[in-house]
């Protein structure tokens, strides 16, 4: 692996997340953390004109294919760690990896996130902000006849365990399905940029789940602050995939329609004034606030209804990718995540 670390910068990078047309080439003017294709084909990881690549089946039904593109203000730099494919600019660490298709998902999930871990030590970014895993057959049993998201919710536990990380630092993740390749997966990881986890009055931590939904809870905050303190460039609020749960129990199993608003719902308590206050966070923000905005729908002909109910609750200018894969439970319908780009204080 390469071994140089740059130093930071005196102003602190600008992290910026773009949804481009998947087919078109993306510049590589030396400032692209990484592009993650969602689209209809298994790539990669690899380094592609100088930035990690990494593309996942996730089209669907609906055949909608749009490319992730992070960008930063400062100049990159790339390198590859135990098959992960990573990059950095001296304050942000962009990296993503894949898990290929294992009977023991629990071993292997455990051994890349610990590589990732490891990648996170050697190069000094020890700050996980944002995660980002899909599953092929998320809701399948494995090989060993054992639910395969719960599975890979057993393999990154131990590692978090391994690593001795304390609940309250687990960061904001998706973890949803896709149409083939494995477990694929990607984060990003800040080096001096403050990170305070944030949980959702109206649901349970998920790393507090009741044992029925897998022997080792879900390894992730409803949501992460990012503040780069002073001067503040930027301070984004990473939303995770947020789904139709009020405490730690599924409602309105079978109506898409309810599943949509109640998690609307959902995040807006999470990133409502009141919320954020209770971390010292002064910000009102509602889903207008929104960008960024990735919608998991699991059936491809509820896509026209979630997306009426979106577009009316989400800001017009916002970036909103639809996307036809299963969810990590069942009885879940619809998944939404978002990101809220440079956070103002409340008026
Ligand atoms: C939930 O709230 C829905 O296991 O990383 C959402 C976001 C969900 C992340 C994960 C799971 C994960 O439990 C599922």
């Amino acid at each position: 692996m390469d071994r140089t670390i740059m130093n930071s910068t005196t102003s602190l990078a600008g992290l910026d997340c773009s949804f481009d047309d998947a087919a078109a080439e993306v510049r590589p003017d030396g400032n692209v953390l990484g592009v993650i294709e969602y689209s209809n084909r298994v790539g990669g990881p690899l380094i592609r004109d100088g930035y990690p690549h990494l593309a996942v089946p996730m089209s669907g039904e609906t055949g909608e294919a749009f490319a992730e593109v992070w960008r930063t203000t400062a100049d990159v730099t790339n390198g590859r760690h135990k098959g992960l494919a990573y990059s950095y600019d001296g304050e942000y660490l962009f990296c993503c990896g894949r898990i290929q298709e294992d009977p023991d998902y629990v071993t292997a999930t455990e051994a890349t996130y610990l590589a990732a871990f490891e990648l996170i030590d050697l190069l000094d970014y020890p700050n996980v902000v944002r995660m980002w895993n899909m599953v092929e057959q998320i809701n399948d049993t494995d090989g060993l006849g054992h639910n395969v998201y719960t599975q890979f919710c057993r393999g990154r536990a131990q590692a978090f365990e391994r690593r001795a990380v304390s609940e309250n630092l687990i960061p904001a993740a998706t973890c949803v399905g896709n149409h083939g390749g494995g477990i694929a997966f990607y984060f990003i990881a800040s080096r001096s940029a403050e990170v305070t986890n944030i949980e959702n009055p109206r649901q349970v931590p998920a790393y507090r789940y009741p044992p029925k939904y897998g022997i080792k809870a879900p390894s992730f905050a409803r949501a992460t602050y990012l503040s780069p303190g002073r001067p503040h460039r930027s301070d984004h609020l990473f939303v995770s995939g947020t789904a139709s749960i009020i405490g730690s129990e599924t409602v309105h199993g079978g109506d898409v329609e309810r599943q949509c608003i109640t998690t609307l719902e959902n995040i807006s308590v999470l990133i409502g004034q009141e919320n954020l206050a209770q971390y010292g966070i002064d910000a009102d923000l509602s889903l207008k606030d929104l960008d960024s905005v990735k919608v998991y729908v699991k059936h491809g002909v509820d896509v026209t209804l979630v997306r009426q109910i979106c577009s009316g609750a989400l800001s017009e200018h916002a970036e909103v990718a639809y996307v036809n894969v299963d969810i990590c439970r069942d009885d879940l319908l619809v998944e939404i995540e978002g990101i809220v780009p440079a956070v103002r204080p409340a008026d």
